[in-house]
């Protein structure tokens, strides 16, 4: 369907050829590392000696934290313990291809050396130092893509940047601090445009992705367009559907499901944190097991998707242990079985083959919330057929509807030679009593 924008953005304009030629290192990716990182995580959760609920980085909105007060803790913020080069070392070894930081997210406050405002990391606090040209140095050498996230349509501590609180947004539970008064118009030209124009051309060949984030009602045709304008000097960049204003953008962005369909014909990616908040919490523990996250993105491979998952670096710039440890475990999946992830197609035998993750509304927090139940998965390249074993089958893998002719078949993990019988549309393949891998076994099926 063609909309009619007041700005065409490259979406509107390109061949699907050329499309295809600017998102052929994402597709290929199908991996990547979120960071949100911010002021939030000094509080870290806690504010007044209570625990707020909620995600970290949603505290100032959460504990009414009037603006003054909150944009004191960036004279306290010296995270000094941020190390570029293990941060991408650590997506590297996970068998991440890309980083997505937050530039800035909702409350305003700048990861990056700013001219256009003063609450930023390099001006208003005691460290003076570019995290994003750190990491841009570092993704550069160790040849990581690095995109930036950047909260466009809310910005809760510049005047006029709070006015388009996100649908949904209940005023009686927020106080309103008269410092947020003001323009949004203004704040769209006097900080949000001249920061992003800042983050398109600091850092050399970066960034590759721009990711916004909850365009509500603030994000008018007209106000989005201005940002189109923009964005449109930069003809391979990859954008998400977040910007506004009925622009569709490159990717779909479910935020923490699966789509148990996928999104046919779109690309997207599933956004995802390890534990229940995005910006570090000192007291969320609550993670989700490696196994966990190695099927979830085995699941969103075989429906076409990148899974980005999230880390939390502390108000020293560190990454949490757990992380830490739990993207290292992914890592050793991936250096065995990448080939079954990387550049693949989705399943040739339906998304809900090897079954049964659905989605059902979580009813506290009226958010989708994805049910496994696992027991294999496929992905596809032009001449080979993966399958993705969770659970067991004995010593015969039976699949239905094997569209192609199958030449061969191996274990990807140890290269050793399976017998199998291809009748009718079926295929048996003979399997050794037991998993090769607790979290997913991978059994590749040459084909025809
Ligand atoms: O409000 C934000 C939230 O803090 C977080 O950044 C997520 C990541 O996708 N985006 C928004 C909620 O959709």
């Amino acid at each position: 369907a063609t909309v009619n924008h007041p700005v065409k953005a490259i979406q509107d304009t390109e061949t699907p050829a050329q499309r295809d030629a600017r998102m052929a290192w994402w597709r290929e990716a199908r991996f990547g590392m979120f960071i949100h990182w911010g002021l939030y995580s000094i509080p870290a959760g806690t504010w007044d000696g209570k625990q707020i609920p909620g995600i970290g980085e949603w505290i100032m909105n959460n504990a009414s934290i009037p603006v003054a007060d909150y944009k004191a803790l960036a004279s306290q913020f010296n995270p000094t313990g941020f190390n570029a080069h293990d941060i991408v070392a650590l997506a590297k070894a996970a068998g991440m291809k890309y980083i997505v930081i937050t530039s800035k997210h909702h409350d305003g406050f700048a990861m990056f050396d700013s001219k256009a405002d003063p609450f930023n990391i390099v001006a208003a606090t005691p460290f003076h130092r570019d995290p994003l040209k750190e990491l841009a140095e570092e993704c550069r050498k160790q040849g990581v893509k690095l995109g930036f996230y950047y909260s466009q349509s809310q910005d809760w501590t510049a005047p006029g940047g709070g006015a388009a609180m996100r649908p949904g947004h209940d005023p009686k539970t927020h106080h309103w601090d008269k410092a947020q008064d003001g323009s949004f118009d203004e704040y769209l030209h006097k900080k949000a445009i001249p920061q992003l124009t800042e983050l398109l051309t600091n850092y050399k060949q970066y960034p590759v992705v721009v990711w916004f984030d909850t365009p509500g009602d603030a994000m008018t045709p007209e106000r989005s367009a201005e940002i189109v304008k923009l964005l449109n000097k930069y003809p391979n960049l990859i954008w998400n559907n977040r910007l506004g204003g009925k622009y569709q953008g490159d990717t779909e962005t479910p935020e923490q499901f699966i789509p148990p369909q996928g999104y046919p014909g779109r690309d997207w990616e599933s956004c995802m944190t390890m534990n229940d908040t995005w910006g570090y919490k000192s007291y969320d523990n609550n993670f989700k097991s490696t196994e966990t996250l190695v099927r979830n993105l085995i699941d969103i491979a075989s429906k076409g998707g990148n899974y980005l998952l999230n880390i939390g670096p502390d108000s020293h710039g560190v990454v949490p242990p757990a992380e830490v440890e739990r993207l290292q475990q992914v890592g050793k999946w991936m250096s065995v079985n990448g080939e079954a992830i990387y550049g693949t197609s989705p399943t040739l035998f339906g998304p809900e083959a090897g079954s049964f993750s659905k989605t059902e509304i979580n009813e506290k927090t009226k958010q989708p919330k994805w049910i496994p139940s696992w027991e294999w998965r496929s992905t596809t390249k032009a001449d080979k057929v993966y399958v993705e074993i969770f659970k067991w089958p004995g010593t015969t893998l039976h699949l239905d509807k094997m569209p192609r002719k199958v030449t061969g078949a191996y274990l990807l993990a140890t290269k050793k030679p399976l017998t199998f019988k291809q009748n009718g549309d079926g295929v048996d393949v003979t399997l050794p009593a037991n998993a090769i891998d607790p979290i997913a076994s991978v059994v590749v099926l040459k084909t025809k």
